[in-house]
């Protein structure tokens, strides 16, 4: 039985025991009187509905990163369905992402990647709806993704770095910078010149990148012993911080847990700034590397905490930085007012936690409901755990037999299993509504129908609008997601176009036609349902042949496939849209060209013959 079916049988019960009728009394009723009813009964005991009907729209775009898949994923909340999936490092055949001439530019050779944490842009601390930022842990580089047209725009390759995980934009004022982080350390410089550093770990080090979010260039890399895992920005413009789990500098598993304390990283923008005025800098492959190393710069802020901590939060009114405990069953807050005391050496780092609640086993990430809540992910324990920030710190502040009591913590959810992120709508913005969570599991085991021993992830819905966590909905999801930002739809919709500005393609064809120019030649064609532009073309074996295609008609989600038999060529073209392929016609014979994408009555018959001769 799925949970969605237990959860509301629950509710059945309660309300057949307010009938009066005992349950298990064998009378059969149908699901979806069951479904019904209990729809009608979470209304009246005000629980907000997670139904998007046929018809309806959802509230919220999700934006899921793919993990693995090197993908972003666009997904309704709170209906959770999946609406579309924008490839980013990998090649899509859907689309033609990796096959044409200007996706390729922007890949540059290398079709799979690793996305981790996909971030919008900001505007005074809210998301502008402009831009989406998302990692490569794979071959270090960080993508644009323009909210419009939901496509990359720009990828920026991160030197010098290795293990590019946690990465988030500047909230406040707006999104100038993105920073990000290198997960795993290694030499600097990483080749030839430094070879005499493979084989000493203690010279290798982390790089903390900041990118340009408008010209997707790399304004200077921060350099520290340390690795660095989640990363995120305060809500003043002042501050990037991370976590860092290796401050060992260790190179197996038993020597980067050696120490009982690792480190919150928290760099200060403004001596960043300075030293990029002052010169004090030096360039490695071409970037501005600034020396943050303990002792030899003050533009790291080193904050012990616990073991190997996870991830690391901000909340919604920008008072408080949580960091995730992992080896550690508590989660840290830091009182980011005190950051400049600390600075300023007025205070020692330490002094700026202000509490550390037990939250139980594993805590990974933190999310928010913009009413004082935090809701922490538990990894080995299978839980979210639902705990007030202020009542943790007044805890911490009366000792701990007060402690020891937990009354800080609200409620705890078993989630179905092993969590890894978790997001409440709108959380990383200061207008977090707690309304949803979602739960990015990483097992699903007996949750869905048993499809082989590679299982989908579940990505459990739940309703946080209440006191309690209401599990409503799970979701599975391939693998694998690891992070999600869930987005008030008014943010994003009116910024969506239904077709593409055509003359922003520079090669935009307007009229069908052949040029050659010896071995060269450039076919351009139109493509109108249900045609294309030309109805045959002639090619010479050996020839290196452009094809440049627009599409022509303007009609909301009229897309056409342009695919050549037997040429492993396949891409789609939307409305207005123009994409390019070059290759060689090094086959003889006669090859379809053929639409793949079902546009018309007469979608069969849209095709033209390429016609190569020996
Ligand atoms: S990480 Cu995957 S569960 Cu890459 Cu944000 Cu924590
Ligand atoms: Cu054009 Cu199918
Ligand atoms: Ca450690």
């Amino acid at each position: 039985m799925s949970d969605k079916v237990k959860f509301n049988r629950r509710n059945f019960l309660q309300i057949l025991g307010a009938a009066g009728i005992a349950a298990g009394s064998g009378v059969l009723i149908p699901k979806e009187t069951l479904l019904a009813r209990t729809e009608k009964d979470s209304r009246r005991r005000g629980h907000q509905s997670n139904e998007v009907k046929p018809g309806e729209l959802d509230d919220y775009y999700g934006f899921w990163s793919g993990g693995h898949s090197g993908e972003v994923r666009v997904i309704g909340v709170p209906s959770m369905r999946e609406i579309k999936r924008i490839p980013v490092f990998n090649m899509d055949v859907a689309t033609g992402w990796g096959i044409t001439n200007e996706s390729k530019k922007l890949l540059r050779g290398r079709y799979t990647g690793d996305t981790h944490h996909v971030h919008g842009s900001y505007k005074n601390g809210t998301y502008d709806g402009r831009y989406l930022f998302v990692n490569d842990k794979l071959n270090n580089r960080v993508a644009r993704i323009r909210i419009d047209y939901m496509e990359v725009d720009a990828i920026v390759d991160i030197p010098n770095v290795q293990g590019l995980h946690g990465l988030f934009p500047q909230r406040y004022p707006k999104t100038e910078w993105v920073v990000a982080n290198s997960e795993f350390q290694v030499p600097v410089p990483n080749d030839e010149t430094n070879a005499s550093a493979f084989t000493k770990p203690k010279q290798y080090y982390g790089l903390h990148t900041i990118i340009d979010a408008e010209r997707m260039s790399i304004v200077c890399q921060v350099l520290v012993d340390e690795n660095m895992d989640l990363a995120a920005t305060d809500y003043k413009g002042k501050y990037s911080m991370t976590t860092s789990y290796n401050t060992e500098k260790g190179v197996t598993i038993s020597e980067m847990l050696a120490s009982d304390y690792d480190y919150m990283l928290v760099f200060h923008w403004g001596r960043i700034k300075e030293a990029l005025r002052k010169g004090n800098y030096t360039r490695i492959n071409g970037v501005k590397v600034i020396d943050g190393r303990k002792g030899h710069s003050d533009i790291v802020l080193r904050i012990p905490v616990p073991k190997n901590p996870h991830g690391i939060n901000v909340s919604p009114d920008g008072k408080y930085a949580i960091c995730s405990g992992k080896v550690s069953p508590t989660c840290t807050v830091v009182d980011l007012d005190l950051i400049d005391l600390a600075f300023e050496g007025k205070i020692k780092p330490e002094e700026c936690i202000v509490a550390q609640p037990e939250i139980g086993l594993g805590p990974l990430h933190t999310t928010f409901d913009g009413r004082g809540n935090a809701y922490t992910s538990v990894f080995i324990d299978s839980t979210n755990v639902k705990w007030n920030i202020q009542k943790a710190i007044e805890a911490e502040k009366k000792g701990e037999e007060e402690k020891k009591k937990k009354e800080y913590i609200i409620d705890v959810l078993d989630i179905h299993y092993q969590v890894g992120h978790i997001m409440a709508s709108m959380a990383e913005t200061k207008e977090a509504d707690g309304k949803w969570l979602v739960s990015l599991n990483k097992f699903s085991k007996d949750r869905f129908l048993n499809a082989g021993p590679v299982k989908a992830e579940n990505d459990q819905l739940i309703d946080i609008s209440g006191k309690k966590l209401r599990l409503v909905h799970d979701s599975p999801a391939y693998m694998e997601p690891h992070d999600c930002i869930i987005v008030r739809r008014d943010i994003v919709e009116p910024n969506v176009k239904d077709r593409y500005d055509m003359f922003e393609h520079p090669l935009a064809v307007t009229e069908s036609g052949v040029k050659r120019n010896g071995k060269n030649v450039i076919i351009r064609m139109t493509s109108n349902a249900p045609v294309y532009g030309l109805q045959e073309v002639r090619l010479k074996k050996g020839d290196r042949v452009t094809l440049i295609v627009t599409n022509h008609d303007e009609i909301s989600d009229l897309s056409h496939g342009v695919a050549i038999s037997n040429y492993n060529i396949n891409f789609v073209i939307g409305p207005f849209q123009t994409k390019s392929v070059t290759f060689t016609a090094d086959k003889v014979g006669v090859f379809w060209v053929y639409c793949t994408n079902f546009c018309h009555a007469l979608h069969l018959e849209m095709r033209m013959r390429l016609i190569v001769e020996p």
